[in-house]
């Protein structure tokens, strides 16, 4: 069988760019490990920039999160006891986030996906990348037992950071990594959100962030060793360790509840330059990940693919292949920007083991300058609510 795209993975990159290829006209077939369910339930990102909500819009999947998602203005940062207000979107010119679950953004996607009619298998197994320096690159995995093979013009390798597609690349490309001496410990808890805005908080005891999902599940994190194993938090520990870090001196805390989900995550940054070898082509998670403080990740795979989904449709539309040759060059643009800001966040918001109180003292007068200063505030937020970016492709 040949397609013209073989995406590798059905996760925000992979079910994104198949529906940008749809609109082109352009065949595709996704490839996804995973069963259905598992790619949905998975709890991560919360936020998408204005930018991901606009592309979402445009491309005719706006619906539900103008009518479920929750829109921004402003976040707090919270430290020394207490809460100072971000007006994200006066200091912008009216950009926001929004709070609209990752799954509910995969859910979108496929039913898209779905009422498109074009393949997407999942419970794949085995999947190679072949012949990626040939025009005919093809990738190789098992269904239902079967072996299969299928041809491509080209495949993006939308697999996440633990995919099979970047070791595909070989070694021309160069890795630049970052591991924090620190993880996430996240809960989504059955408890009405008790502020409007998401509170970031740097704490003698480390970083602690409030967020939700709706009005009435709360999702927080609080900063942990990079190993924590999860079965040394009974719930009350967490919640004491969450009140205790995030309690302010004007008496907001958040709401308790029933624990409903909890995990501890790892943070590193990494990304991979260029983001392609051949005609395999990165995208997302694949070839580059972000601490989460920026909530970047998602946002920046849907810019990769945006990009993509142009070059493509520019190579299928005149034959020229210059915008697939300036793919890793534009998208990594974006990415080194919210690397960029991720790291900073990180390490203005967390205590780092090495750190001395002389980190600490630095770290408090940082946050004190970002909050008393417009400017430093507005380049926060500029930063934080996304960059504009040209949504036509
Ligand atoms: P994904 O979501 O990992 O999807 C990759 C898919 O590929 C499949 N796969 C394979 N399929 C076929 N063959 C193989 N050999 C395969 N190997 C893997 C996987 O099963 C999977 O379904 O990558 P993608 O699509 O690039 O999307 C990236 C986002 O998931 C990620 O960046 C975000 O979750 C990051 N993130 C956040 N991003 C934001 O923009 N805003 C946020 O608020 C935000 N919060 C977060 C986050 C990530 C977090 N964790 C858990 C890392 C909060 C957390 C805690
Ligand atoms: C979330 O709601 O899961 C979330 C919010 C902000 C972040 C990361 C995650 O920086």
């Amino acid at each position: 069988m040949h397609v013209q795209v073989g995406i590798v993975g059905a996760g925000p990159a992979g079910l994104l760019l198949g529906h940008l290829l749809h609109l082109k006209g352009i065949d595709s077939v996704i490839l996804e490990s995973r069963n259905r369910e598992y790619v949905i339930d998975r709890v991560r990102a919360g936020v998408l920039e204005q930018f991901t909500v606009d592309l979402m819009t445009h491309v005719g999947l706006g619906t539900r999160v103008h009518r479920e998602g929750m829109r921004h203005d402003s976040l707090y940062l919270s430290f020394a006891g207490g809460r100072h207000y971000v007006p994200l979107a006066e200091l912008t010119g009216g950009r926001a986030i929004y709070v609209y679950g990752q799954n509910e953004v995969v859910k979108d996607l496929v039913e898209a996906r779905i009422a498109t009619g074009r393949p997407l298998h999942y419970e794949v197994r085995n999947v190679s990348v072949l012949n990626i320096d040939s025009t005919r690159p093809s990738i190789r995995y098992t269904a239902n037992g079967d072996q299969e093979e299928l041809t491509c013009d080209f495949i993006a390798g939308c697999d996440g950071f633990h995919g099979i597609c970047r070791p595909a690349l070989g070694n021309l490309v160069t890795f630049y990594d970052k591991t924090y001496p620190f993880g996430w410990l996240g809960i989504l808890a059955e408890a009405a959100p008790s502020s409007e805005a998401l509170v970031y908080t740097y704490h003698e005891r480390g970083f602690a962030l409030f967020s939700m999902r709706s009005q009435r599940i709360t999702r927080l994190y609080f900063q942990v060793p990079p190993e924590e194993d999860i079965n040394q938090w009974p719930d009350d520990a967490i919640w004491q360790e969450m009140l205790t870090r995030m309690s302010t001196q004007d008496g907001w805390r958040p709401n308790v509840g029933c624990i409903l989900n909890k995990n501890v995550t790892a943070m590193r940054s990494f990304v991979t330059e260029p983001m392609c070898a051949g005609r395999l082509y990165l995208a997302g998670d694949a070839a580059h990940i972000v601490p989460p403080t920026g909530a970047k990740g998602l946002n920046l795979a849907a810019s990769d693919v945006l990009h993509l989904a142009r070059a493509l449709a520019c190579f299928y539309g005149s034959g020229s292949t210059h915008l697939l040759e300036q793919y890793s060059e534009t998208a990594l643009k974006r990415v080194w920007r919210s690397q960029r800001f991720s790291w900073w966040m990180t390490q203005t918001l967390h205590r780092f083991p090495d750190g001395n109180p002389f980190d600490h003292k630095r770290q408090l007068t940082d946050l004190d300058y970002i909050t008393s200063s417009t400017a430093a505030l507005t380049s926060l937020a500029e930063n934080y609510v996304g960059l504009p970016m040209e949504l036509a492709f």
